[in-house]
C-alpha cells in the first residue's frame, strides 16, 4: 500500500559523550546530529544523519546535512505519492554525495512504511535472519596505554565479543603489542581511518605479528586501489570503510581483492536500499560484512540492529549499549547488551524503541517544520 509524507520536520540536537572519541582524524566530546521525523497522516518515521561535527569522516557534517536535508532531499520526498520506500534512494540519487544526509531522510521513510504495514523495520528491510546482534565495541585513541588496557578490560567484563581500538602513526604497533600481551586471546582489531599510505607498507606488515582479525580503511578515504596493492603484501584481512560508498564500488573492490571484510554504515552508502545491495554484492562473493557505527543517538542505533539482521552480517558490529555514548539517550528503552555480548531485537512496528519526546526536545538547538 503506497502512502504520502504531508510533513518533515528536521531536528538538529546536541548530546554530549560520557567519554571522548578520538580517531587518526580528531578528537569529539559533544554529538550534534541532524534527526529527520517524516509523517503521513499523524504517523511518524524517524531517520538519523550520521554525519560528524566537522567534514573529517568523510565531506559531510552537521551543518551540511542540515542544508542537504533541508534544500534537497526532503522536498524530494515530501508530498510525493510514494508505492515504496525502496523508491527514496532514486529520488534522491542525482545529489552528488552527501549520501549521510540523503540516508537519514532514506532511514526515516523506512521506519515510516514499517509503521504504516505494522511490521517491524527488520522486516520491512528484508533482514531477521537473527534475533539477536553478536557486539563489538570501537574504542578511541587514549590519554595513555593503562587507560587503553582498562576500557578493553572493563567493555571484555561487560561481554562485548570484540574489541576494535582506533590507531594512527604514533599509537599503533607499540599499543597493539600492549594490548595483545595483556590479552593474548580476545578478538582485536584496529581501525586506522585513512592515516596511512603505501609508503607505509613495511610498518603495516609488521601489524602482521598480532593476528588481528582485520585492519579497517589503513589508506586514502577514497582509494580502492592502492588498498589492493596493500591486501597483496599483508596477512592480515583489510576491513575496507570510507572508501566504500556504494555497492558498485563494492564489486570493484572485491574484483581487486583490496580486502576481505567490509565494513557497512547505513548513513556512508545513503541508507537500507544501497546498503542492502552492498550487502549481497559481498555476500555473493563470500566476503563478510558487519555494521559500523557514527556514534549514533538511539534512533541510528535502532536503525543499525535492524540492518544487522541481514544474513550476511556474520562479524560482531559497532553496535553497541547506549550507556558507553550517553548518560540518557533518546529513545526508550535505551539499546541494552547481554552479558554475552548481544543486542536482542525486538518485534514492536518501526524500529523497535520508543521516542522519549520530552528529553528529546530538551537536547533539540534547531527545528525547522516543511509542508
Ligand atoms: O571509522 O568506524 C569508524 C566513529 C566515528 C567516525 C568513524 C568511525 C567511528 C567508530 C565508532 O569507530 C563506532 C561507534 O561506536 O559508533
Ligand atoms: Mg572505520
Amino acid at each position: 500500500m503506497g502512502f504520502t509524507i504531508d510533513r518533515i520536520v528536521l531536528r538538529q540536537i546536541s548530546l554530549p559523550l560520557v567519554h571522548f572519541f578520538e580517531t587518526s582524524f580528531g578528537r569529539t566530546t559533544e554529538r550534534h546530529m541532524v534527526i529527520v521525523e517524516v509523517s503521513s497522516q499523524g504517523v511518524s518515521g524517524w531517520g538519523e544523519v550520521t554525519a560528524g561535527e566537522n567534514p573529517f569522516y568523510n565531506e559531510e557534517w552537521t551543518d551540511s546535512a542540515w542544508l542537504i536535508v533541508r534544500n534537497y532531499a526532503a522536498p524530494r520526498v515530501l508530498n510525493r505519492a510514494l508505492d515504496n520506500a525502496g523508491e527514496v534512494n532514486g529520488l534522491t540519487g542525482h545529489i552528488r554525495g552527501h549520501n549521510m544526509a540523503r540516508g537519514g531522510v532514506e532511514a526515516a521513510v523506512w521506519d515510516l512504511q514499517a509503521r504504516l504495514n505494522g511490521n517491524p523495520l527488520y522486516k520491512e528491510i528484508g533482514g531477521g535472519a537473527r534475533k539477536e546482534i553478536p557486539c563489538g565495541v570501537s574504542i578511541g585513541i587514549q590519554n595513555s596505554v593503562p587507560e587503553l588496557l582498562r576500557k578493553i578490560q572493563s567493555e571484555l567484563e561487560s561481554g562485548y565479543q570484540r574489541i576494535k581500538m582506533k590507531i594512527k602513526p604514533g599509537w599503533d604497533i607499540d599499543v597493539i603489542r600492549e594490548v595483545r600481551r595483556e590479552f593474548p586471546s580476545i578478538k582485536l582489531m584496529a581501525d586506522a581511518n585513512s592515516a596511512y599510505t603505501l609508503a607505509d607498507t613495511d610498518h603495516l606488515k609488521r601489524l602482521d605479528e598480532f593476528y588481528l582479525m582485520m585492519i579497517e580503511q589503513p589508506l586514502a578515504h577514497d582509494e580502492i586501489i592502492d588498498h589492493a596493492a596493500l591486501q597483496a603484501k599483508l596477512d592480515t584481512p583489510i576491513c575496507l570503510d570510507e572508501c566504500l560508498r556504494s555497492a558498485h564500488q563494492a564489486e570493484q573492490a572485491i574484483r581487486l581483492r583490496a580486502g576481505g571484510i567490509i565494513n557497512i554504515k547505513l548513513g556512508r552508502v545513503g541508507g537500507f536500499s544501497e546498503a542492502r545491495r552492498m550487502h549481497d554484492v559481498a555476500h555473493k562473493a563470500g566476503i563478510p560484512v558487519w555494521c559500523g557505527g557514527m556514534l549514533e543517538s538511539g534512533i541510528g542505533r535502532a536503525h543499525n540492529i535492524a540492518l544487522s539482521t541481514l544474513e550476511n552480517f556474520v562479524l560482531p558490529g559497532d553496535v553497541s549499549a547506549s550507556k558507553r555514548y550517553w548518560s540518557r539517550d533518546i529513545i526508550q528503552p535505551e539499546v541494552e547488551v547481554t552479558p554475552r555480548g548481544t543486542i536482542l531485537v525486538g518485534d514492536q512496528p518501526g524500529f523497535g524503541y520508543q521516542i522519549d519526546h520530552d528529553f528529546l526536545r530538551s537536547v533539540t538547538v534547531r527545528q525547522e517544520e516543511l509542508h
